[in-house]
């Protein structure tokens, strides 16, 4: 029954689509080890070997094979163990071992699948059965792979703003907690900005609320534009725009978010029935001391001191008691 192993090429490997999957042939018989080779070889499979146990998890680490046939008994480190050790491996914990085995005792078979084993081969095998096992382990990979890029895919969309395509609030409000804990550890400044559009109302009103949101597009790039990679840009809420800077400290939040309220209002936003000319008010703020809520609730009181000292300025906030002050104005 040679026709259990159709090839195994077809419908691309865990890597590049289309090359042939790879399978990690870890057995210290050189006899057996040839056989292997042999039989996975003529229906398509890509080999590599090892022959004992601390070269196969070293050729795992290298080659990252898509199947892993592991022999239980061999020299310095048995299988069980290169198993134990693959699992611990996040990179390597999800590739399917398939025990190669002449050890037939139900116990064994027990203790190998309890560990993680994907499956068992018992010696003496037929060349059918070998690949029958092979490609159900690579099926079961495939998937594997696939679910995992779809949960990274759905994760991004979770963490994603619609209209702009920059953090939503839920990644910003982790961030913030992540950046605020590694502060209150290893020390460092943490800023961040809290824009807001001026008078964007008029905008919906004069122009309707798709314009609205072309302007919010638009403004989006331009914060983008006017940051560091290493900021973290995100919609707060409805027109209103959080970056977060790590490692800023007073300074460096002034002059970011002069920089951002410029870039604002340098140039027209070209919409498709208007130019408009937009600006922005923006609040700073640095420190962790009132935890990240703190810092995001000084950066809005000095946002408010913007809008209050006339629109289209930035304010930063002085830590402490003391009112927030006005660091440029338009
Ligand atoms: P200012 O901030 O300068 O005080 O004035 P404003 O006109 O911007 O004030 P306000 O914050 O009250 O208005 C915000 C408006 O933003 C109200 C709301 O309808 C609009 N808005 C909020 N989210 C969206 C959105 O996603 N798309 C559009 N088009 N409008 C939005
Ligand atoms: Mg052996
Ligand atoms: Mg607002
Ligand atoms: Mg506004």
């Amino acid at each position: 029954m040679e026709g259990t192993a159709s090839r195994p090429g077809s419908g691309g490997s865990s890597g590049t689509a289309g090359a042939a999957p790879v399978v990690l042939v870890a057995e210290d018989s050189r006899v057996l080890r040839s056989i292997l080779r042999g039989q996975l070889h003529d229906h398509g499979y890509r080999v590599v070997e090892a022959h004992d146990g601390a070269e196969a998890v070293t050729v795992c680490r290298n080659e990252r094979p898509d199947v892993v046939l592991l022999d239980v008994e061999m020299p310095l480190m048995d299988g069980h163990l290169v198993l134990a050790n693959l699992k611990r491996d996040p990179a390597l914990a999800d590739v399917p071992v398939v025990f190669v085995t002449a050890r037939v005792t139900t116990e064994d078979v027990v203790q190998g699948l309890d560990l993680g084993a994907h499956d068992y081969l018992r010696k003496p095998f037929e060349a059918s059965e070998l690949l029958a096992r092979v490609h159900a382990a690579l099926r079961t990979k495939r998937l594997q792979d696939e679910l995992r890029l779809r949960n990274a895919e759905l994760v991004r969309i979770s963490r994603t703003d619609t209209l702009t395509g920059l953090h939503n609030r839920r990644h910003l409000e982790e961030r913030l907690a992540e950046q605020t804990s590694l502060v209150k550890r290893q020390g460092g400044d943490l800023g961040l900005l809290l824009l807001d559009v001026d008078r964007f109302k008029r905008v919906n009103d004069e122009h309707g609320h798709a314009a609205g949101d072309a302007v919010l597009r638009i403004l989006a790039g331009r914060v983008r534009e006017a940051i560091r990679t290493e900021d973290v840009p995100g919609r707060w809420g409805g027109e209103e725009f959080l970056v977060l800077l790590p490692a800023t400290g007073r300074d460096g939040v002034g002059s970011t978010g002069e920089r951002v309220r410029r870039t604002v209002a340098a140039d027209a936003f070209h919409l498709e029935a208007a130019e408009l000319q937009v600006t922005v008010s923006v609040g700073g703020a640095v420190g962790v001391e009132d935890g990240w809520e703190g810092l995001v609730r000084r950066a809005d009181a000095a946002l408010y001191a913007a809008k209050e000292a006339g629109r289209n300025q930035v304010v930063v906030d002085r830590g402490g008691s003391r009112q927030p002050d006005v660091v440029a104005t338009s």
